[in-house]
This record gives structure tokens, C-alpha cells and sequence, in this order.
């Protein structure tokens, strides 16, 4: 075969494969192949070195005019891949706006730590910062420093978890801590001489019965003032000040006589009951009044433990439930909803 047909042939198959490329890549390999360093078109044109002298400008001619109709070709074809790949994409990748949107999810904090905050946001408001204390506790901090000696009977106010192994000895073996107060010792051992305003929000853990108004973990927030001439009325104006707060609407606070061992003298203060304003109902168990604390003056005891000299300094302390006054509040009868992750119940909050 000429060279001059061997020339056509490749510039016809050329034009076929062309049609081929369906793709951008295929038609950069479509380049290489025809019009790159080692490309047909460019082995036709270095023939020409060894052809009879008179056909070498008319084949040089036609290579190049061959070279530049490819090159046409291969532009044409890749403006319209360009375009085709381009529309694919845009199609593949198209999101249509006016479909509606998908609801997202929400979760929101639960009642209890609602309620908790709300206790910070209140006491922050009366000066108290809050404190935080262990939930295992020694011994030692949660009876005896507070004045509970081993064989007091008021130990069994208080049913403890006891943690196994460690340090075995009388006042160092670990519990969970059946209440706030130990925070009390741990502060005031921390902040002497400095007088001092805090609360101590946490977990509480008793080996007890549940039943509806009883769990055996629960929060509680404990509330302790130390300072050089603090008196019963500031316990019963800060929890006065309280109720107003939390129970909303100016109600009255009734201080009733109890007994706590670190705290002398010790009382519990009710609150006139919100639900039907001291008329008595199911809420209030038909007495009028709704329980917030059980409260008192800091036993001299507890505040010499914590390196206060009684003689110069006094305080009070109270201790609050979170989930009774969360109950009351929202009217929710059975606290075993509180930790029973029932949704239906939470959603509620
Ligand atoms: C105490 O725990 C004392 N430490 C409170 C105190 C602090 C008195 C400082 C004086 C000075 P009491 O056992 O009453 O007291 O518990 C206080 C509150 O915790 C109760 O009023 C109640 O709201 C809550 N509470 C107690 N036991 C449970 C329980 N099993 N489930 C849910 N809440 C409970």
C-alpha cells in the first residue's frame, strides 16, 4: 500500500474512533493515540524523511492538513462531552427546594436537671455559688464529723450502700452518700477561714423501699451559710425567699421543730401548698402545706469539724429534695417516672 493511502486509512479510522469516545478521559486517549509525540499522525509525518524526494511536499501537505481536521474534530468533540458531562452532573446532583423539609430531631434536658438549674439560677440570685461534692463518700464525712455517731439511732434515718474493699476501718470504709451533708465538712475544711454561702447539689443513695414518693437515688441540694453573725431569721428569709421564687405567687413558709444531729436547732419549713393554696388537697395530702426542707442552725459540733470556732462564727444549713418539689410543682404523682426513660413521660417536661 502507498504511503499517501496508508495516510488516509489512518486518518479514517481516526474519524471513526473518534465517535467511540464517549467520555472525556476516552477522548484524551483518543489524543494520545492520533495526535501525541508518539501518535500516528505524528509516525506518518517523520515518514517523510524516507520518501522519494518529489511526494515528500504533497504528503507533508497532507499530513498537515490531516493533523489540523483532527485537531478540529477533537475540539468539537470535547465541547459537546464538556457539555454532556456537565448537564449529567448537574441532573445527578440537582436538589429540588420545594420539597419540604425533614423535622430534625430535638432531645431537651430533663426534668430533673431543669429543676436543678432552676435551683442554681435561684440561689445564684441570693449570693449562693454552687459546690460540688463526691457521691462515694468516707464514712467518717457522712455520720461522724457530721455529729451521727456509730450507734446513733438516727443512722437508720439514713440506710447506706455500702462500697466493698478499701480501707476498712471504722470512719475510712466507703459509702454512697446517703445525703448532701457531708459536702458541708468538705467545704468548710476548704474555704476557713473565709465565711461562706454555697450549695451542694447531688446524687443521693439509700437502701430503702421505693415506692411513689421514694427512690433509691435522688437528688438533693444542700444549702450552708457560715459567717460571723448568722441567725435562724436569715435561714428563714433565704427559704422564704425561695419558695417565692420557685412555687411562684407570695405564699407563706411554716417553720416546724424537728430534729437533725448537726443541726441545732433543727426545723423543717413547708410551704403553703400550690395546687390548692393551703385548702387542702390530694398533692398536700389534705394538710394545706407541701414540705421544702428539712433545715437548722449548724450544729457547733459540725462547724468546730469544719474549723470553725463556734464561738465566733455560726451558720445555717438546709437540704432540699429536687424530685418532691419537681412533683409538686408539675404535678407528677409516681417518681418512679422520673428514671423509668419512658418517653412519653419526659416529652412532657
Ligand atoms: C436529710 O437528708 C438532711 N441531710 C437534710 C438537712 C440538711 C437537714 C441540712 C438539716 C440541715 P431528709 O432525709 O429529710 O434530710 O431528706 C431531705 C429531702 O430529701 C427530703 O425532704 C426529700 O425531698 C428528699 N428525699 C429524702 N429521701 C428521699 C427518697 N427516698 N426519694 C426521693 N427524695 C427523697
Amino acid at each position: 500500500m502507498s504511503a499517501f493511502a496508508e495516510l488516509e486509512q489512518v486518518h479514517e479510522a481516526a474519524l471513526a474512533d473518534l465517535k467511540t469516545a464517549l467520555t472525556t478521559q476516552a477522548l484524551d486517549a483518543w489524543e494520545d493515540r492520533y495526535l501525541g509525540r508518539k501518535g500516528e499522525i505524528t509516525l506518518q509525518a517523520r515518514q517523510v524523511g524516507q520518501m522519494a524526494r518529489e511526494d515528500r511536499p504533497a504528503f507533508g501537505r497532507r499530513v498537515n492538513e490531516i493533523k489540523q481536521l483532527l485537531e478540529q474534530a477533537h475540539a468539537s468533540r470535547l465541547e459537546v462531552l464538556r457539555h454532556s458531562e456537565l448537564t449529567e452532573r448537574l441532573e445527578a446532583e440537582a436538589i429540588d427546594v420545594t420539597l419540604p423539609g425533614r423535622p430534625v430531631v430535638r432531645g431537651h434536658l430533663h426534668l430533673t436537671t431543669q429543676t436543678l438549674r432552676e435551683l442554681y439560677d435561684i440561689f445564684a440570685k441570693m449570693g449562693f455559688e454552687v459546690y460540688e461534692a463526691p457521691d462515694v463518700e468516707l464514712e467518717a464525712y457522712n455520720f461522724d464529723l457530721l455529729n451521727i455517731p456509730q450507734y446513733h439511732p438516727a443512722r437508720d434515718m439514713w440506710d447506706t450502700f455500702w462500697v466493698e474493699g478499701g480501707d476498712q476501718q471504722r470512719g475510712n470504709r466507703r459509702l454512697l452518700r446517703t445525703h448532701t451533708s457531708p459536702g458541708q465538712i468538705r467545704a468548710m475544711r476548704e474555704r476557713y477561714p473565709e465565711p461562706l454561702r454555697v450549695i451542694l447539689p447531688g446524687k443521693c443513695y439509700r437502701y430503702e423501699q421505693i415506692t411513689v414518693r421514694s427512690e433509691h437515688q435522688f437528688y438533693q441540694v444542700e444549702g450552708l451559710a457560715v459567717g460571723p453573725r448568722i441567725t435562724m431569721t436569715d435561714l428563714i428569709g433565704t427559704m422564704t425567699e425561695f419558695s417565692h421564687l420557685f412555687y411562684g405567687r407570695d405564699r407563706r413558709v411554716r417553720v416546724r421543730s424537728s430534729y437533725f444531729p448537726f443541726t441545732e436547732p433543727s426545723v423543717e419549713l413547708d410551704t403553703e401548698c400550690i395546687l390548692c393554696d393551703g385548702e387542702g388537697c390530694a398533692v398536700c395530702k389534705y394538710t394545706g402545706w407541701l414540705e421544702i426542707a428539712g433545715a437548722g442552725m449548724v450544729h457547733p459540733i459540725v462547724l468546730a469539724n469544719g474549723g470553725y470556732d463556734p464561738d465566733v462564727w455560726s451558720g445555717f444549713a438546709f437540704g432540699a429534695g429536687v424530685e418532691r418539689p419537681a412533683m409538686q410543682k408539675f404535678g407528677v404523682e409516681d417518681i418512679r417516672l422520673f428514671y423509668g426513660n419512658d418517653l412519653r413521660f419526659l416529652r412532657q417536661f
